[in-house]
């Protein structure tokens, strides 16, 4: 693994951040913002490990220029966000609400201007109420709703959005979100969840299709993905891995990449499924991947809902989340999809990084070393993959800033800049000036 201030990256590799609406904007009912299944979810006591909402978080939403001034300070060449639905449709469908349009469009003007590319998602999991009551991404209508919204959005800044993710981590929201229900909407439905799978693929699809009729430049994905390894080499454990894997990596990149779904799922998918297959698998300009760790799974007792146990990979160090840091499960998942996908296109690494709770020390320095590592190791493993031959083209860390981190509230804290909750300070951590560092080095070696 080549660690050290360039990496060895490829010439014109993009280096990044990313971030999330809900999870850092607040203001969740100015400016006619409707309300989202977040809003809904943290209000439910014991939801939240903290209690907390997004309802101020970073207060990006006021705050957001000195953010593009931190980014710049940091020389990123892209600057990943997401566009809140709830602000751009009050209740998921109708006219666009001008105030969360001017949002947008100003954010996107400050980027450029401050020479970042800007990189929209468009669902990172706040979908209006409204849609949620009429049956959310179970429902199929919801994949109709989502192409409206893009269409909206590509329309306003097609021409200076230089890279966009239709859907946030659809496996999240399937399997979190409606299977197990530790995520908004909160529903356990087991696997009578798969139909969301289907709807969040359907709205890929139609949002692909609605970007480009609009005049949108790069359109890809930001799927999570890891590499999922048997805690036993028992038959049963084998077993219920690979299923584990079905789900979790291939049940939405098959689709994408390949235009079918793994053997046996088709059948439990509802709607015209092998028409809809066809809208799913557009050609996509990258495939954005987000990495944090190997997924480790065992059968399950007896008599349990699921067939399988997710639990930590044991054997590595762990991040302040107990998330194993492991960089070369990175390498190994990037030599994986090129050899599973091999049409697949450039890869950029959508979202990568970790939880450690440093705050300030009585000199204001945050010295957050284990992320520094975190980091450093996996650029390197991002690098070891490129020398096998992988075409990844860029890398977002996951995140500019501390912020709201769903279930688990406050509690973890993933910035290159730390938040004060109680004042909103933003304080740049050592990892902050390395990953500046990092970018620097790059333009300067290979320049
Ligand atoms: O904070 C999340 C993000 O919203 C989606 N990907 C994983 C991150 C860390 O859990």
């Amino acid at each position: 693994m080549q660690t050290g201030p360039s990496h060895g990256l490829p010439p014109g590799f993009l280096f990044g951040a990313s971030t999330a609406s809900y999870q850092i904007e607040g203001a969740t009912t100015e400016d006619g913002r409707g309300p989202s299944i977040w809003d809904t979810f943290t209000a439910e006591p014991g939801r939240v490990v903290d209690g907390s909402s997004g309802a101020v978080t970073c207060d990006h939403y006021h705050r957001w220029p000195e953010d593009v001034a931190l980014l710049r300070r940091l020389g990123v060449d892209g600057y990943r966000f997401s566009i809140a639905w709830p602000r751009i449709q009050p209740t998921g469908s109708g006219p666009a609400n001008q105030a969360g349009l001017d949002f947008y469009d100003r954010l996107v003007d400050a980027l450029l201007e401050a020479g970042i590319a800007p990189m929209a998602t468009l669902y990172h999991w706040d979908l209006p109420q409204a849609l949620e009551d009429g049956g959310g991404w179970l429902d199929r209508g919801t994949a109709s709703r989502f192409a409206e919204y893009a269409a909206i959005m590509g329309d306003l800044l097609g021409d200076r959005v230089a890279h966009w993710c239709p859907v946030n981590e659809p496996n999240v929201v399937t399997l979190n979100g409606y299977g197990e229900g530790s995520l908004a909407p909160g529903k356990a439905l087991e696997f009578g969840a798969l139909p969301v799978a289907h709807h969040l693929l359907l709205g890929h699809g139609l949002a692909v299709q609605a970007l480009r009729a609009a005049g949108a430049r790069q359109v890809g994905t930001a799927t999570n993905h890891a590499p999922v390894l048997p805690l036993s080499g028992s038959e049963a454990d084998v077993t219920a891995a690979s299923l584990f894997d079905a789900l979790w990596n291939r049940l939405f990149a098959d689709p994408v990449l390949l235009g079918r779904y793994p053997d046996g799922i088709a059948d439990a998918m509802p709607g015209p499924v092998a028409e809809d297959l066809l809208t799913i698998a557009q050609p996509l300009d990258f495939y954005g991947l987000n990495y944090y760790n190997p997924q480790g799974v065992r059968a399950a007792p007896e008599g349990s809902p699921v067939p399988f146990d997710v639990a930590a990979v044991p054997g590595y160090p762990t991040t302040d989340f107990g998330w194993p840091v492991a960089p070369s499960g990175l390498t190994d998942l990037l030599v994986e999809m090129t050899e599973r996908y091999p049409q697949i296109p450039p890869i950029l690494i959508t979202e990568n990084g970790c939880s450690y709770g440093m705050g300030p020390d009585a000199d204001g320095v945050v010295d957050d070393q284990p992320r520094i590592d975190y980091l450093d190791s996996h650029l390197g493993a991002v690098a070891d993959a490129v020398a096998r031959g992988v075409d990844v083209r860029g890398y977002y860390c996951w995140s500019l800033l501390d912020n709201f981190e769903w279930a688990d509230g406050f509690t973890q804290r993933f910035g290159l800049v730390h938040v004060d909750y109680d004042t909103l300070v933003r304080t740049p951590k050592r990892s902050f000036d390395w990953y500046a560092d990092v970018i620097r080095a790059h333009r300067g070696t290979t320049a």
